[in-house]
């Protein structure tokens, strides 16, 4: 009966719960991002301006409830200093979002780089990774297979996990919503590292 009754609490009152970090070079609009889904996935968020939004020096953090499953952001600062400072995250996440800026075409080899180290991270071995070319509302911007071609050589490395590359405005919300469902359907059948049960509040 208690194994009945507590089985039915847990699923009338419980909630999945997934880490994912949001990681990329500075000024590739993590922040901008993570605003942006606030503010789409959550009905009563008043969100901050997204033209007032400044480097991130530390981390941001955000929630969203997508049906039962809740998505826990942690948005690192991406300064050259604040990437030695990723991996300490790595073993409590779920999932990545890597953001990458495609108007600046003069860090992307920079951006790759920092791309590789995280992807060969044996802590995140198994974890989904959404890849963002972010800023697709400037005309000027490399398009995806631009960026695919860039990034190339770190296929391999990618393994047997789960990896989408998405076109994505985080100012105009392009490509957000695709993004952040893809993630949630991941995470959801990754057996691999099991969610953290949350009491919903
Ligand atoms: N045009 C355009 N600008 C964007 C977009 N996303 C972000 N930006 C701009 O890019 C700049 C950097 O955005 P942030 O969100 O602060 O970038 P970040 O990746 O969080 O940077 P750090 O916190 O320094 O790691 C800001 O001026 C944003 O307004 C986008 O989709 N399109
Ligand atoms: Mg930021």
């Amino acid at each position: 009966m208690y194994t009945l009754l507590s089985g039915l609490y847990k699923y009338m009152f419980q909630r999945d719960e997934y880490c994912v970090l949001i990681l990329g070079l500075d000024n590739a609009g993590k922040t901008t991002f993570l605003e942006q889904t606030k503010t789409r996935f959550n009905k009563n968020y008043k969100g901050m301006s997204l033209s007032k939004i400044t480097t991130t020096v530390g981390l941001n953090i955000g929630t969203i409830d997508v049906g039962k499953t809740r998505l826990m952001f942690w948005d690192l600062g991406g300064q050259e200093e604040l990437q030695s400072l990723w991996d300490k995250y790595y073993a409590e996440s779920h999932g990545v979002i890597y953001v990458i800026d495609s108007t600046d075409e003069e860090r992307l080899s920079e951006s790759k780089r920092a791309f590789e180290k995280m992807i060969t991270s044996e802590a995140l071995e198994g974890v989904p990774i959404l890849v963002l070319a972010n800023k697709q509302d400037v005309e000027t911007c490399l398009s995806i297979p631009d960026i695919k071609t860039a990034f190339s050589d770190c296929i391999n490395k990618i393994g047997k996990r789960d990896c989408l590359t998405q076109a994505c405005s985080a100012l105009t919300g392009k490509g957000v919503n695709e993004g952040i469902e893809w993630m949630v359907k991941c995470v959801v059948r990754n057996i691999h590292r099991p969610p953290r049960k949350k009491d919903i509040t």
